[in-house]
């Protein structure tokens, strides 16, 4: 190959490393769940308790004898999450109790509204844990029961538990987002006839244990816009320029 047609060679390939050089590195961190208010609470059955790092089947969120009905649980990030074009979030509901104590149907949200507008009642007498602040119901690219629920997205949002009724089980939630400083998110569990009692929990008695809720949250590269491989030809172009401008002097 002629010099003048390596040099096209490299300086294509220059154009096309360039921005994706200025692509962000995907970075993942569990994201730290902090204060927590919920609609009602089990006695000895707190929302804190599904946040406090312990996967003994005793610490975690139950809501009898309150079957039947919906309740809802917020918490609060200990820090924003979303900062690029999209984050991955990835959430574990670990229900660990036994005798079915899983949860039947649920929804997940997350809100960017300041935290002085939500989660402000007692932790687990919080008659509107939601406040003021805008919802947005996340949708779940993968979902994933660790004991062989069947779980469907129903219209609402909501996930849909059926099929086989472990005893125990860990649910996968992922959704990706574009939501940008996310300060905390809710949890719904809703009622359904499905179930006994019509849940929200798959126990003989509609009751759940939700033991552990965690999350990752992990950055994804962003794709490099039209703006930007603008700005890489620019540069590359002027870059050009420069090198034939002193070569035509040395010449
Ligand atoms: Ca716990």
């Amino acid at each position: 190959m002629k010099r003048a047609a390596r040099e096209r060679v490299v300086h294509a390939l220059c154009a096309i490393a360039l921005p994706l050089a200025l692509m962000e590195p995907a970075a993942a961190a569990q994201v730290s769940l902090g204060s927590a208010t919920a609609t009602f609470c089990q006695i000895n059955f707190p929302i804190a308790d599904a946040l406090d790092g312990d996967f003994n089947a005793s610490t975690g969120w139950a809501v009898d004898p309150q079957q039947g009905n919906d309740q809802t649980a917020v918490v609060k990030a200990g820090a924003d999450i979303g900062g690029l074009d999209a984050t991955r979030l990835a959430f574990r509901l670990n229900m660990s109790w036994g005798a079915s104590h899983t949860i039947g149907r649920f929804r997940l949200s997350a809100t960017t509204s300041p935290r002085t507008t939500y989660g402000l009642g007692a932790a687990c007498g919080d008659a509107t844990p939601g406040g003021t602040a805008v919802w947005n119901v996340l949708s779940p690219q993968q979902l994933l029961s660790q004991n062989g629920q069947t779980l469907t997205v129903q219209p609402d949002g909501s996930v849909l538990a059926s099929g086989g009724n472990p005893l125990s089980d860990e649910v996968a939630f992922v959704a990706t987002t574009s939501l940008r400083g996310i300060t905390g998110f809710r949890l719904e569990v809703l009622a359904d006839p499905s179930f006994p009692v019509n849940g929200p929990g798959r126990a003989s008695n509609g009751n759940f244990v939700l033991t552990e809720l965690l999350l990752d949250a992990r950055t994804l590269p962003s794709i490099p816009t039209l703006e930007t491989w603008a700005l890489a030809l620019t540069a590359l172009m002027l870059m050009l320029s420069a090198v034939g401008l002193l070569r035509r002097r040395r010449g």
